[in-house]
Formats: structure tokens, C-alpha cells, sequence
């Protein structure tokens, strides 16, 4: 069943380079409602079970140590058809492959550190909204 919530984090390389702001407009200005928002730091623990679905992918532990660097923004979004919608807004995986106009092509250094996060289905948009946000956290 189709829902109408993502989950994002921006990602350290661009909590450090002082990016929050301009990527919570660029998600805002695609119309997108800020449902929760939070900033964490995860240690490699945390990032490593956020994370479990790539734990056999050869990037995986660099992934866990790029993602416990420095704090992260946690959010949950609100939109129709959020989960497709916010994937077409961040690009592509590889910013060298992300389209003009996304978050990833203006913001992303590299294909690991590459600024935002956004969810893959409505399944792991719950899953992953609910690892940071209680209910009472998300409305
Ligand atoms: P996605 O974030 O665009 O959905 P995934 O394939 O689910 O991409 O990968 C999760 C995250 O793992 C990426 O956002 C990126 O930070 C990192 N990643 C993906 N592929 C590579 C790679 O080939 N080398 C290093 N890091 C990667």
C-alpha cells in the first residue's frame, strides 16, 4: 500500500559544511512537509544496524564509519507519493550521474558521501522513521 510519509537524513559531509538549512528549503520548496526532525549522533553501533540491509555489500564498512563521522539530520516527510517523488528530488546514488535540480547534484561530494538519504520503499520509510522518532515524536 502506498503511504504518503519518506524518511531523510543529511548526511555528515553536509551537516558539516553547513548545508542543513539549504537542503531543508530545497525539501520544503519540492512540497514536502516536515513531519519530524532531529539532529543525531549515531555511533558506529547505530549506523551499523541502520544500515544491516548492506551489511554484505563491500562497502559496508566504510559506509558505517562515513555515517558515525559526525552528526546527522534525521526527518520524517510528508507528500503525496513521497517515496518517489523524494528519490526523483535527491538523484542519483553517484552525483557524477545526478540530474540538474536535485539535492545530491548541488550538494554531493562522492557516491558514498553524497549528502542525503532518502528511503527505498513505504516499507522502509516506516522502518527507518520509526529507528529515530517515537509516536509522540511524529506528527
Ligand atoms: P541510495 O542511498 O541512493 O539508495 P544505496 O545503493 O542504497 O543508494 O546505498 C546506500 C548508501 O551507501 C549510498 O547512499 C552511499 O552513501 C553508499 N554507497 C552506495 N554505493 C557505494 C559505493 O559504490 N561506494 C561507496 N559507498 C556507496
Amino acid at each position: 500500500m502506498a503511504t504518503n510519509r519518506t524518511f531523510t537524513m543529511i548526511k555528515p559531509d553536509a551537516t558539516q559544511d553547513n548545508h542543513i538549512g539549504g537542503i531543508l528549503s530545497m525539501i520544503e520548496a519540492g512540497g514536502f512537509r516536515i513531519v519530524a526532525l532531529k539532529k543525531v549522533q549515531l555511533t558506529a553501533e547505530r549506523a551499523g544496524k541502520f544500515y544491516e540491509v548492506h551489511s554484505e555489500r563491500p562497502f559496508y564498512n566504510d559506509l558505517v564509519s562515513y555515517m558515525s563521522s559526525g552528526p546527522i539530520v534525521a526527518a520524517i516527510l510528508e507528500k503525496d507519493n513521497a517515496v518517489a517523488d523524494f528519490r526523483t528530488l535527491i538523484g542519483a546514488t553517484n552525483p557524477a550521474q545526478a540530474a540538474e535540480g536535485t539535492i545530491r547534484k548541488k550538494y554531493a561530494k562522492s557516491i558514498e558521501a553524497n549528502a542525503v538519504h532518502g528511503s527505498d520503499s513505504d516499507e522502509n520509510a516506516q522502518i527507518e522513521g520509526d529507528f529515530y522518532f517515537s509516536a509522540d515524536e511524529q506528527f
